[in-house]
């Protein structure tokens, strides 16, 4: 196999996980899996919501995974389960026309079929040799924190469809393009971050993860600090509302006006990061062209539809998605203000980066910005988030920010490496009481992180 394509490992004997997964497996079918794939969550330590329009972000895997143990059947079947029984089993046939992912509801096994869909489609595998899998799925990743379990769910799947049954090899670029590209088909119009850093990364290293095509830099992080990400305890699910597409869609309004009123064709145009190329501006001189020709007063989709002399019906085609045709007001000033000024601090993250010594209390700076952007500008924090990263500043971070799309999920702090256990006491005792916990072990919610390793294959 290339070393571009995601490594082949044996069972790991440090990580009882993967026996007790093989041990579910066996139980279930009655012999082992082939392979187990594993694809890690992330966080993001800066550049939030600008994926979508072209922008770089820089993420790092984190140590929680998503496993996959499969095998292939001859019964044209789908055979999923969970080691989580919250999760309930399904079988489906493999023939593709009987696939369907249905999105006003989404479900845990339409990930799956996300992942199995994009190998599938990408190798245009023939109808009568399609092979049936059985699959069991253990998820180690917090799900709608912003940790990124979703993608984790989708590049494992792709992953391991892709050992059992691809004729062909790919790269983990190739494999990271493809999952972008699936898991839309659960409803979310998301940019690619969590797939390409889930298969590109590497131990020790955050990236910064750059588009068309997906490519990831390494970043230097500082000596003698740490990133400890915290759990607010409110969560969203990304796919099951709105919010997420409404802002991608406000993100492209915004940018079809900026081109109209710049004398382009329009409707070329579905992201600022294409539109600046386009105009060859600056970030700088972008956030002018938004004061110049953007208001900040909600436009009202009556407003839209005259500035772009476009009819209602059209701009479904053109710029709104299912989830977000019913709209009728959309705030432009703010949404591309928040990617410009975002994509900014990303730029200037890494040039701190690149310093030696790395000035921790810049890049802290840097984050608290973002964080402020995310909850004023763009509208994506929630209360006990912005709770959260308040304390973990008072209590020795930084900078502290929410992590993933927001609307509840995680906190991401920078933290001197000195600080850690009067910081870890501090946040535990102040926001993690016992009862709000329900249950759940405070290491779940409040621990330490390290960049991570990317996707990988077990042989079984
Ligand atoms: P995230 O920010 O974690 O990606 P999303 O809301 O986008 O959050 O996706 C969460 C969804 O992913 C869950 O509702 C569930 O459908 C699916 N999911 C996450 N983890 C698991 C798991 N261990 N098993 C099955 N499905 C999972
Ligand atoms: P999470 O946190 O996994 O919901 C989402 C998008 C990312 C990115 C972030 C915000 C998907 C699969 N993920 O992440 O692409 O836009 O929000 O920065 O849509």
């Amino acid at each position: 196999m290339s070393v571009l394509s995601p490594p082949v490992y044996d069972i790991p004997s440090e990580d009882q996980g993967v026996e007790d997964l093989v041990g579910v497996f066996e139980k279930k079918f009655g012999s082992k899996p082939s392979f187990i794939s594993r694809a890690p969550g992330r966080v993001n330590l800066i550049g939030e919501h600008i994926d979508y329009m072209g922008y770089g972000v820089l993420p790092m895997a984190i140590e929680q995974d998503v496993m996959v143990a499969g095998r292939t059947n001859n019964l044209s079947l789908l055979r999923l389960s969970n080691v989580d029984d919250e999760y309930k089993s399904y079988e489906c046939s493999s023939a593709i026309d009987s696939l369907a992912i249905d999105r006003s509801a989404p479900k845990w096994h339409h990930y799956v079929l996300c992942g199995f869909l994009g190998i599938v489609e990408k190798f245009s595998v023939p109808l009568n040799m399609r092979m049936g899998m059985d699959l069991v799925i253990c998820g180690r990743v917090p799900p709608s924190a912003g940790l990124s379990s979703s993608s984790a769910l989708v590049s494992a799947s792709a992953l391991i469809t892709y050992q059992l049954i691809a004729p062909s090899q790919l790269s983990k670029t190739d494999l990271a393009q493809i999952c972008c590209d699936c898991e839309r088909y659960i409803g979310t119009q998301g940019g690619g971050m969590d797939q390409s850093i889930s298969f590109l990364a590497e131990k020790g290293k955050a990236k910064k993860i750059d588009f068309d095509p997906i490519r990831a830099t390494d970043v230097q992080l500082p000596d003698g600090h740490l990133f400890v990400i915290s759990h607010c305890l409110a969560e969203l699910n990304k796919a099951a509302t709105n919010q997420f597409n409404q802002r991608v869609v406000e993100c492209r309004l915004a940018c079809q006006i900026l081109a109209k009123k710049s004398g382009l064709q329009w409707k070329e145009f579905r992201r600022l990061g294409d539109l600046q190329s386009k105009l060859g501006k600056t970030l700088e001189e972008m956030i002018s062209l938004v004061k110049e020709h953007l208001h900040e007063n909600v436009y009202s989709k009556l407003e839209v539809l005259e500035t772009l002399e476009c009819k209602a019906d059209s701009l479904l085609q053109t710029s709104l998605s299912d989830n977000t045709a019913h709209l009728q007001e959309f705030k432009l000033y703010q949404r591309a203000t928040h990617v410009f000024t975002e994509s900014w601090r990303v730029e200037e993250f890494k040039k701190v980066t690149e310093q030696v010594p790395v000035d921790a209390q810049k890049l802290g700076k840097l984050m608290d910005e973002s964080h402020a952007s995310t909850r004023d500008t763009y509208e994506c924090s929630h209360p006990s988030l912005d709770i959260l990263t308040q304390l973990c500043r008072e209590s020795g971070a930084l900078g502290s920010r929410l992590t993933g799309a927001g609307w509840g999920g995680c906190a991401v702090s920078l933290i001197p490496e000195s600080n850690k256990e009067s910081f870890m006491e501090k946040v535990s005792t102040e926001f993690f009481s016992g009862e709000k916990l329900n249950g759940r072990p405070l290491s779940q919610v409040l621990f330490v992180t390290s960049p991570a390793a990317g996707a990988c294959l077990y042989k079984c």
